[in-house]
Protein backbone atom coordinates (compact mmCIF):
# COMPACT_ATOMS: atom_id res chain seq x y z
CA UNK A 1 0.00 0.00 0.00
CA UNK A 2 0.69 3.17 -0.93
CA UNK A 3 0.03 6.66 0.86
CA UNK A 4 -1.47 9.79 -1.33
CA UNK A 5 -2.97 12.88 -1.18
CA UNK A 6 -5.93 13.80 -3.10
CA UNK A 7 -5.89 16.37 -5.60
CA UNK A 8 -8.67 16.23 -7.71
CA UNK A 9 -12.21 14.84 -7.27
CA UNK A 10 -13.78 14.17 -10.88
CA UNK A 11 -17.02 11.61 -9.54
CA UNK A 12 -16.21 8.16 -9.39
CA UNK A 13 -12.09 8.54 -10.68
CA UNK A 14 -9.28 10.62 -7.64
CA UNK A 15 -6.35 11.58 -8.92
CA UNK A 16 -4.25 10.71 -5.52
CA UNK A 17 -0.30 12.31 -5.44
CA UNK A 18 2.05 10.05 -3.92
CA UNK A 19 5.19 11.41 -2.19
CA UNK A 20 7.79 11.08 -5.18
CA UNK A 21 4.88 13.24 -6.94
CA UNK A 22 3.96 10.32 -9.09
CA UNK A 23 -0.60 11.15 -9.99
CA UNK A 24 -2.20 7.87 -9.97
CA UNK A 25 -5.87 7.86 -11.37
CA UNK A 26 -7.58 5.50 -8.15
CA UNK A 27 -11.16 4.37 -7.53
CA UNK A 28 -12.55 3.55 -4.53
CA UNK A 29 -14.91 0.18 -3.87
CA UNK A 30 -17.46 -0.01 -1.43
CA UNK A 31 -19.75 2.55 0.64
CA UNK A 32 -18.22 4.95 2.82
CA UNK A 33 -20.08 6.90 5.25
CA UNK A 34 -19.49 9.59 7.83
CA UNK A 35 -21.58 9.90 11.28
CA UNK A 36 -24.08 7.35 9.84
CA UNK A 37 -25.05 9.66 6.98
CA UNK A 38 -24.57 8.68 2.97
CA UNK A 39 -21.83 10.57 0.95
CA UNK A 40 -22.03 11.44 -2.67
CA UNK A 41 -18.68 11.65 -2.27
CA UNK A 42 -16.63 9.27 0.46
CA UNK A 43 -12.97 11.32 -0.47
CA UNK A 44 -12.51 14.70 -1.10
CA UNK A 45 -9.76 16.49 -2.48
CA UNK A 46 -7.01 17.23 0.68
CA UNK A 47 -7.82 13.88 1.86
CA UNK A 48 -4.83 11.61 3.20
CA UNK A 49 -5.48 8.18 1.93
CA UNK A 50 -3.84 4.23 1.18
CA UNK A 51 -3.92 2.84 -1.98
CA UNK A 52 -3.16 -0.06 -3.87
CA UNK A 53 -1.95 -0.09 -6.99
CA UNK A 54 -3.33 -2.17 -9.93
CA UNK A 55 -1.86 -4.03 -12.38
CA UNK A 56 -3.06 -5.46 -15.80
CA UNK A 57 -6.31 -3.64 -16.96
CA UNK A 58 -6.89 -2.05 -20.04
CA UNK A 59 -6.48 1.44 -18.17
CA UNK A 60 -3.37 3.73 -19.59
CA UNK A 61 -0.89 3.52 -17.56
CA UNK A 62 -1.14 2.55 -13.47
CA UNK A 63 -4.48 2.71 -11.67
CA UNK A 64 -4.97 2.07 -8.20
CA UNK A 65 -7.64 1.66 -5.27
CA UNK A 66 -8.60 3.42 -2.49
CA UNK A 67 -8.39 1.25 0.43
CA UNK A 68 -8.25 3.69 3.54
CA UNK A 69 -8.78 7.62 4.28
CA UNK A 70 -6.63 8.80 7.20
CA UNK A 71 -8.22 10.66 10.03
CA UNK A 72 -9.37 14.16 8.97
CA UNK A 73 -8.10 17.20 10.86
CA UNK A 74 -10.79 18.81 9.83
CA UNK A 75 -13.55 19.01 6.51
CA UNK A 76 -15.98 21.21 4.78
CA UNK A 77 -19.18 19.40 4.86
CA UNK A 78 -23.11 20.16 3.17
CA UNK A 79 -26.09 18.32 2.04
CA UNK A 80 -25.81 17.31 -1.36
CA UNK A 81 -27.31 19.68 -3.39
CA UNK A 82 -29.38 16.89 -5.71
CA UNK A 83 -29.90 14.29 -3.18
CA UNK A 84 -31.35 15.85 -0.04
CA UNK A 85 -29.74 12.73 2.21
CA UNK A 86 -26.56 12.73 1.05
CA UNK A 87 -24.04 14.62 2.26
CA UNK A 88 -21.00 15.84 0.11
CA UNK A 89 -17.06 17.22 1.17
CA UNK A 90 -15.73 20.41 -0.35
CA UNK A 91 -12.66 19.12 0.81
CA UNK A 92 -10.67 17.81 3.67
CA UNK A 93 -7.70 18.66 5.87
CA UNK A 94 -7.52 22.55 5.03
CA UNK A 95 -5.81 25.64 6.84
CA UNK A 96 -8.00 28.26 5.72
CA UNK A 97 -10.85 29.25 3.09
CA UNK A 98 -11.17 32.04 1.38
CA UNK A 99 -14.40 33.02 0.28
CA UNK A 100 -15.21 34.64 -2.64
CA UNK A 101 -17.82 37.16 -3.08
CA UNK A 102 -18.89 40.35 -5.13
CA UNK A 103 -21.76 42.79 -4.85
CA UNK A 104 -22.15 43.57 -8.14
CA UNK A 105 -22.83 40.22 -10.64
CA UNK A 106 -23.39 37.51 -9.80
CA UNK A 107 -25.70 38.68 -7.03
CA UNK A 108 -24.90 38.25 -3.99
CA UNK A 109 -27.33 35.58 -2.15
CA UNK A 110 -29.17 36.43 0.64
CA UNK A 111 -27.53 34.72 3.70
CA UNK A 112 -24.79 32.75 1.50
CA UNK A 113 -21.76 33.92 3.79
CA UNK A 114 -23.45 33.16 6.96
CA UNK A 115 -24.13 29.36 5.35
CA UNK A 116 -20.93 29.32 4.15
CA UNK A 117 -19.63 30.04 7.87
CA UNK A 118 -21.96 27.39 9.37
CA UNK A 119 -19.70 24.85 7.27
CA UNK A 120 -16.01 26.48 8.52
CA UNK A 121 -17.12 27.25 12.19
CA UNK A 122 -17.46 23.93 13.40
CA UNK A 123 -13.71 23.38 13.08
CA UNK A 124 -12.44 26.86 13.50
CA UNK A 125 -11.22 27.07 10.21
CA UNK A 126 -10.42 30.89 9.35
CA UNK A 127 -12.16 32.50 6.48
CA UNK A 128 -11.32 35.37 5.09
CA UNK A 129 -13.83 37.00 2.92
CA UNK A 130 -12.73 38.23 -0.43
CA UNK A 131 -15.07 40.70 -2.76
CA UNK A 132 -13.98 40.11 -5.73
CA UNK A 133 -14.70 42.69 -9.42
CA UNK A 134 -13.89 45.81 -7.03
CA UNK A 135 -12.63 47.47 -10.53
CA UNK A 136 -16.72 48.13 -10.98
CA UNK A 137 -18.04 49.02 -7.48
CA UNK A 138 -20.11 52.14 -7.49
CA UNK A 139 -19.94 54.17 -4.52
CA UNK A 140 -23.03 52.47 -3.63
CA UNK A 141 -21.57 49.05 -4.36
CA UNK A 142 -18.44 50.42 -1.92
CA UNK A 143 -21.24 50.66 0.62
CA UNK A 144 -22.34 47.78 0.74
CA UNK A 145 -18.90 46.46 1.24
CA UNK A 146 -18.29 48.46 3.61
CA UNK A 147 -21.39 47.13 5.75
CA UNK A 148 -20.87 43.70 5.22
CA UNK A 149 -17.32 44.53 6.26
CA UNK A 150 -17.91 46.07 9.50
CA UNK A 151 -20.71 43.04 10.22
CA UNK A 152 -17.86 40.65 9.14
CA UNK A 153 -14.64 41.95 10.59
CA UNK A 154 -16.48 42.67 13.98
CA UNK A 155 -16.78 39.12 14.02
CA UNK A 156 -13.79 37.45 13.15
CA UNK A 157 -13.49 37.68 9.41
CA UNK A 158 -11.03 39.57 7.61
CA UNK A 159 -12.71 41.39 4.83
CA UNK A 160 -10.55 42.72 1.10
CA UNK A 161 -11.73 44.33 -2.59
CA UNK A 162 -10.10 43.05 -5.24
CA UNK A 163 -9.52 42.70 -9.00
CA UNK A 164 -8.71 39.92 -11.05
CA UNK A 165 -9.27 41.99 -13.60
CA UNK A 166 -7.02 44.62 -12.82
CA UNK A 167 -4.87 42.54 -10.93
CA UNK A 168 -5.52 44.56 -7.60
CA UNK A 169 -5.50 42.97 -4.18
CA UNK A 170 -3.77 40.50 -5.35
CA UNK A 171 -0.39 40.82 -3.17
CA UNK A 172 -2.62 40.71 -0.21
CA UNK A 173 -3.76 37.33 -1.30
CA UNK A 174 -0.58 36.03 -1.71
CA UNK A 175 0.63 36.84 1.51
CA UNK A 176 -2.38 35.33 2.81
CA UNK A 177 -2.35 31.89 1.17
CA UNK A 178 1.52 31.34 2.05
CA UNK A 179 3.08 28.33 3.63
CA UNK A 180 -1.12 26.95 3.59
CA UNK A 181 -3.74 24.84 2.06
CA UNK A 182 -6.27 27.19 0.96
CA UNK A 183 -9.81 26.32 -0.45
CA UNK A 184 -11.02 29.01 -2.63
CA UNK A 185 -14.82 28.86 -3.05
CA UNK A 186 -17.81 31.38 -3.54
CA UNK A 187 -21.15 31.57 -5.88
CA UNK A 188 -20.32 30.31 -9.66
CA UNK A 189 -18.84 33.30 -11.51
CA UNK A 190 -17.46 35.33 -8.85
CA UNK A 191 -13.83 35.04 -10.56
CA UNK A 192 -12.55 32.30 -8.02
CA UNK A 193 -10.26 31.25 -11.03
CA UNK A 194 -10.04 34.28 -12.13
CA UNK A 195 -8.04 35.54 -8.99
CA UNK A 196 -5.95 32.23 -9.05
CA UNK A 197 -4.55 33.06 -12.62
CA UNK A 198 -3.26 36.41 -11.13
CA UNK A 199 -2.18 34.08 -8.01
CA UNK A 200 -0.20 32.04 -9.72
CA UNK A 201 -0.51 32.86 -13.82
CA UNK A 202 1.26 29.27 -15.14
CA UNK A 203 -2.13 27.63 -13.64
CA UNK A 204 -4.15 29.16 -16.24
CA UNK A 205 -7.44 27.88 -14.96
CA UNK A 206 -10.39 28.00 -17.47
CA UNK A 207 -12.76 30.73 -16.74
CA UNK A 208 -15.59 32.31 -17.90
CA UNK A 209 -15.56 34.38 -21.28
CA UNK A 210 -17.18 37.53 -21.05
CA UNK A 211 -18.31 36.54 -24.59
CA UNK A 212 -20.36 33.66 -23.08
CA UNK A 213 -21.37 35.26 -20.05
CA UNK A 214 -25.08 35.78 -18.80
CA UNK A 215 -24.89 36.37 -15.87
CA UNK A 216 -26.32 32.80 -14.43
CA UNK A 217 -26.10 29.35 -14.69
CA UNK A 218 -22.96 27.39 -16.12
CA UNK A 219 -20.21 26.37 -14.05
CA UNK A 220 -16.90 27.13 -15.77
CA UNK A 221 -14.93 24.43 -12.96
CA UNK A 222 -16.63 21.33 -12.47
CA UNK A 223 -14.31 19.65 -10.29
CA UNK A 224 -12.46 20.43 -7.28
CA UNK A 225 -8.58 20.36 -7.57
CA UNK A 226 -5.18 20.88 -5.57
CA UNK A 227 -2.64 23.47 -7.03
CA UNK A 228 1.21 22.64 -5.75
CA UNK A 229 2.34 26.26 -5.89
CA UNK A 230 5.68 25.74 -3.76
CA UNK A 231 6.75 26.87 -0.85
CA UNK A 232 4.48 24.33 1.06
CA UNK A 233 1.25 26.75 -0.44
CA UNK A 234 -1.51 24.70 -2.07
CA UNK A 235 -4.98 25.42 -3.18
CA UNK A 236 -7.64 24.50 -4.18
CA UNK A 237 -10.10 25.78 -6.89
CA UNK A 238 -13.77 24.42 -6.48
CA UNK A 239 -16.82 24.63 -8.73
CA UNK A 240 -18.89 27.49 -7.64
CA UNK A 241 -22.22 26.93 -5.32
CA UNK A 242 -25.59 27.27 -6.11
CA UNK A 243 -27.15 26.50 -2.65
CA UNK A 244 -26.30 25.89 0.95
CA UNK A 245 -28.29 23.85 2.76
CA UNK A 246 -28.13 21.88 5.99
CA UNK A 247 -30.44 19.44 6.64
CA UNK A 248 -27.90 17.30 8.28
CA UNK A 249 -27.68 19.60 11.44
CA UNK A 250 -29.92 20.24 14.39
CA UNK A 251 -31.17 23.95 15.41
CA UNK A 252 -29.19 23.76 18.47
CA UNK A 253 -25.66 22.89 15.66
CA UNK A 254 -26.77 26.15 13.92
CA UNK A 255 -26.94 28.27 17.23
CA UNK A 256 -23.71 26.97 17.99
CA UNK A 257 -22.52 28.17 15.17
CA UNK A 258 -23.24 31.73 14.73
CA UNK A 259 -20.63 32.20 17.33
CA UNK A 260 -21.33 35.71 18.48
CA UNK A 261 -24.64 34.38 19.42
CA UNK A 262 -23.02 31.31 20.88
CA UNK A 263 -20.52 33.91 23.00
CA UNK A 264 -23.80 35.48 24.44
CA UNK A 265 -25.70 32.79 24.79
CA UNK A 266 -23.93 31.81 28.14
CA UNK A 267 -26.21 34.37 29.42
CA UNK A 268 -29.58 33.34 28.19
CA UNK A 269 -32.10 32.48 30.57
CA UNK A 270 -32.19 28.75 29.02
CA UNK A 271 -29.88 26.93 28.42
CA UNK A 272 -30.92 25.64 25.03
CA UNK A 273 -32.42 28.81 24.50
CA UNK A 274 -32.86 29.01 20.50
CA UNK A 275 -32.96 33.21 20.63
CA UNK A 276 -36.56 32.93 19.12
CA UNK A 277 -39.40 33.51 21.83
CA UNK A 278 -37.79 32.65 24.85
CA UNK A 279 -37.65 35.12 27.93
CA UNK A 280 -34.52 36.58 29.04
CA UNK A 281 -32.86 36.40 25.85
CA UNK A 282 -28.81 37.82 25.63
CA UNK A 283 -29.11 37.57 22.07
CA UNK A 284 -31.97 39.38 21.34
CA UNK A 285 -31.22 41.97 23.71
CA UNK A 286 -27.35 42.33 22.18
CA UNK A 287 -29.54 42.97 18.87
CA UNK A 288 -31.53 45.22 20.07
CA UNK A 289 -28.57 47.00 21.54
CA UNK A 290 -26.92 46.94 18.29
CA UNK A 291 -24.62 44.70 19.01
CA UNK A 292 -25.58 41.84 16.99
CA UNK A 293 -25.56 42.11 13.35
CA UNK A 294 -29.68 42.37 12.42
CA UNK A 295 -28.92 40.84 9.24
CA UNK A 296 -26.92 37.92 10.70
CA UNK A 297 -30.03 37.08 13.12
CA UNK A 298 -32.34 37.42 10.02
CA UNK A 299 -30.05 34.58 7.87
CA UNK A 300 -30.11 32.71 11.41
CA UNK A 301 -33.60 32.64 11.68
CA UNK A 302 -34.04 31.39 7.74
CA UNK A 303 -31.90 28.46 8.52
CA UNK A 304 -33.25 27.31 11.58
CA UNK A 305 -36.73 27.37 9.85
CA UNK A 306 -35.43 25.66 6.83
CA UNK A 307 -34.86 22.98 9.28
CA UNK A 308 -37.22 22.69 11.24
CA UNK A 309 -40.21 22.41 8.11
CA UNK A 310 -37.77 19.44 6.89
CA UNK A 311 -37.89 17.47 9.98
CA UNK A 312 -41.62 18.41 10.52
CA UNK A 313 -42.13 16.54 6.89
CA UNK A 314 -39.99 14.02 7.28
CA UNK A 315 -41.47 13.06 10.57
CA UNK A 316 -45.13 13.59 9.02
CA UNK A 317 -44.49 11.45 5.74
CA UNK A 318 -44.93 7.93 5.13
CA UNK A 319 -41.62 7.05 3.31
N1 LIG B 1 -14.99 43.14 -13.82
C1 LIG B 1 -14.41 42.04 -13.35
N2 LIG B 1 -14.73 40.84 -13.88
C2 LIG B 1 -14.13 39.75 -13.37
C3 LIG B 1 -13.18 39.82 -12.31
N3 LIG B 1 -12.78 38.57 -12.00
C4 LIG B 1 -13.43 37.75 -12.84
N4 LIG B 1 -14.23 38.44 -13.67
C5 LIG B 1 -15.09 37.88 -14.73
O1 LIG B 1 -16.10 37.08 -14.13
C6 LIG B 1 -16.39 35.93 -14.95
C7 LIG B 1 -16.29 34.66 -14.14
O2 LIG B 1 -14.96 34.41 -13.76
P1 LIG B 1 -14.41 32.96 -13.33
O3 LIG B 1 -13.03 33.16 -12.82
O4 LIG B 1 -14.62 31.97 -14.39
O5 LIG B 1 -15.41 32.65 -12.10
P2 LIG B 1 -15.44 31.37 -11.13
O6 LIG B 1 -15.80 31.90 -9.78
O7 LIG B 1 -14.20 30.58 -11.24
O8 LIG B 1 -16.71 30.57 -11.71
P3 LIG B 1 -17.03 28.98 -11.61
O9 LIG B 1 -15.81 28.24 -12.05
O10 LIG B 1 -18.21 28.79 -12.53
O11 LIG B 1 -17.40 28.71 -10.19
C8 LIG B 1 -15.41 36.00 -16.11
O12 LIG B 1 -16.09 36.57 -17.22
C9 LIG B 1 -14.32 36.92 -15.62
O13 LIG B 1 -13.69 37.60 -16.67
C10 LIG B 1 -12.87 41.12 -11.79
O14 LIG B 1 -12.08 41.32 -10.86
N5 LIG B 1 -13.52 42.20 -12.35
MG1 LIG C 1 -13.83 28.63 -11.75
ZN1 LIG D 1 -31.14 33.23 23.63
Amino acid sequence: MKEGLIIRSTGSWYDVRLEGGEIIPCRMIGKFRLAGKKLTNPVAVGDRVLIELETGNDQEGETGIIKEIQDRKNYVIRQSPRKKHFLHILAANIDQALLIVTVVEPKLKQGFIDRFLLMTEPYDIPVHVVFNKGDVYTDEDLAVYQFLKEIYQSIGYHCYISSALENKGIQQLNKIIAGKTTLISGQSGVGKSSLLNRLHPDLELKTKDISQYTGKGQHTTTFAEMFDLGDDTFIIDSPGIKTLSFNHLEVQDVAHNFKEFFAASAQCKFQDCTHRNEPKCAVKDKIEEGLISELRYGNYLQIISEIEDQNYWERHSEY
